[in-house]
C-alpha cells in the first residue's frame, strides 16, 4: 500500500516512524508548505517526491491513501482534495474548525464512497484498551459511572505554539481526546454540561474544563481535563479513568496502574505501554498508539470496511466539543439532538 503525507510538522514525525514500521506500507510522496519541514522529513524517512503544494502532489498520484497531518484550518480543503481525486484519507484531530466543516467532509467522503478516518488515538492507547477490554469481559458488570480525566500542567506550547494562539484550547486539542475515550468506553451521549476556566495569563482560550456527559447507555459520566495543574509528578500524558459497575470497580491510575475489583476480589496490575524503538518518554503512550491505530486503518482498508473512527463516527465525539463550548457559553445543559 503507497502513502502520501501531507504536513511534516511536529506530529507528523511520529506517523512517519509508524508507517516505517508497517511492512505492508511504503510512504512515496510529503507535502508541506515549508520547504525546511519538508527537507528535515524527506531526509529522514528517505522520501524522494517532496511538494510544496498539495495539488501538485495529488495531480501526480501514484499513492493509495494520503494521511493529513496539518493543523485544523486546512483539514476540509485537504479532505476534500483527496475525495476529489478518489484517495482514501486520514486526517488528523481536531476534525475541523465547525461541525457544519465536519459534516461538509463526511458527506463528501460518503457521496465519493471514498474511505474517511480521523486520527483519534487515544482510544488506541494500551491502557485504554485494557480499561475496555475489563468492561467488554463483564467482570465488574454493567457502569452507572464513570470518569475519564486529564489534569497536568506539562508545557505543550513550546512543540505546539499554536495551542497557546486559539480562541479555543483544550476541549478541542486534548478535550476532544478524552470525550472519544468516554465514548469508546460507555456509549453515545446525549446531553452535555460543561464548565470552563483559563487560568494561564499567557493563552487566548481555555485551559481547564469540566464537562457532564448523559450516555445513551444509562451511564453518567465526568470528563475533565486541565493543563493549569500543578502536581507533584507530572503525569502527562496519561488519561486516568474510574468506573463505578453494578458488580464492581475500576480504576486506572497514574504510572499505568490498573485496579479491577469485582465479587472475586481485587486485582492489580500495569497496564503501561510499550516503548516503541523510536519512541520517548513521556510521549511513548501516545507514540504507541499512534502505530496501532495506522495498523487498524490498513486492515480495514484492505478488508474494505469503515475504520471505528471514520469520518461519521467521529462527527458524534467532535459533536461533544461544540456542544461542550456552547454549553460552557451558555451555561446550559446541550442536546446532542440538536447538533447532529
Ligand atoms: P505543526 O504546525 O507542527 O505542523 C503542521 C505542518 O503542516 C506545518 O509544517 C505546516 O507548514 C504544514 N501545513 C499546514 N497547512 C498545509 C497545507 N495546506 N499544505 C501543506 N502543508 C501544510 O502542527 P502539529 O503540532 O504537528 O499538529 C498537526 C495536527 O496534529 C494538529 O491537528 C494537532 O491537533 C494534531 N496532533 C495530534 C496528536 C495526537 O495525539 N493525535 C498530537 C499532537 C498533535
Ligand atoms: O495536541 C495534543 C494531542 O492531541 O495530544 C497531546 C497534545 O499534543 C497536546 O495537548
Amino acid at each position: 500500500m503507497k502513502g502520501a503525507l501531507i504536513g511534516c510538522g511536529f506530529f507528523a514525525v511520529n506517523q512517519m516512524h509508524g508507517w516505517r514500521d508497517l511492512p505492508e506500507v511504503e510512504m512515496v510522496a510529503i507535502c508541506d508548505r515549508d520547504p525546511e519541514r519538508l527537507s528535515i522529513v524527506g531526509d529522514e524517512f528517505a522520501v524522494d517526491r517532496r511538494y510544496q503544494s498539495a495539488e501538485a502532489m495529488f495531480f501526480d498520484g501514484g499513492f493509495d491513501f494520503v494521511d493529513i497531518a496539518t493543523t485544523v484550518g486546512s483539514h476540509r480543503a485537504l479532505v476534500e482534495l483527496a475525495v476529489r481525486h478518489k484517495v482514501p484519507a486520514i486526517c488528523q484531530k481536531p476534525f475541523a474548525p465547525t461541525l457544519e466543516d465536519a459534516k461538509a467532509m463526511v458527506a463528501a467522503a460518503e457521496v465519493a464512497g471514498i474511505p474517511l478516518m480521523i486520527h483519534e488515538n487515544f482510544r488506541w492507547q494500551t491502557p485504554i484498551l485494557a480499561v475496555k477490554a475489563v468492561l467488554d469481559s463483564g467482570a465488574i458488570g454493567e457502569p452507572f459511572w464513570g470518569r475519564v480525566s486529564f489534569r497536568s500542567g506539562f508545557d505543550v506550547f513550546s512543540g505546539q505554539p499554536y495551542l497557546a494562539r486559539g480562541k479555543r484550547f483544550i476541549i478541542e486539542d486534548l478535550g476532544i481526546h478524552s470525550l472519544d475515550i468516554a465514548r469508546f468506553l460507555f456509549g453515545d451521549a446525549s446531553r452535555m454540561t460543561a464548565r470552563t476556566r483559563r487560568i494561564n495569563p499567557d493563552i487566548a482560550g481555555e485551559d481547564v474544563a469540566t464537562m457532564l456527559l448523559d450516555h445513551d447507555s444509562g451511564v453518567t459520566s465526568i470528563v475533565d481535563v486541565s493543563y493549569a495543574t500543578k502536581l507533584p509528578e507530572e503525569p502527562f500524558p496519561e488519561t486516568f479513568v474510574e468506573i463505578d459497575a453494578s458488580r464492581g470497580t475500576l480504576r486506572l491510575g497514574k504510572d499505568y496502574r490498573l485496579t479491577v475489583h469485582g465479587p472475586d476480589g481485587t486485582r492489580e496490575n500495569r497496564v503501561a505501554p510499550t516503548l516503541l524503538p523510536w519512541a520517548s518518554r513521556p510521549w511513548h503512550n501516545i507514540q504507541e498508539s499512534v502505530a496501532l491505530i495506522q495498523k487498524h486503518w490498513v486492515e480495514r482498508l484492505a478488508a474494505g470496511r469503515e475504520p471505528d473512527t471514520s469520518g461519521r463516527d467521529n462527527l458524534k465525539t467532535f459533536a461533544l466539543v461544540e456542544a461542550a463550548y456552547l454549553s460552557a457559553e451558555r451555561g446550559e445543559t446541550v442536546d446532542l439532538g440538536d447538533l447532529l
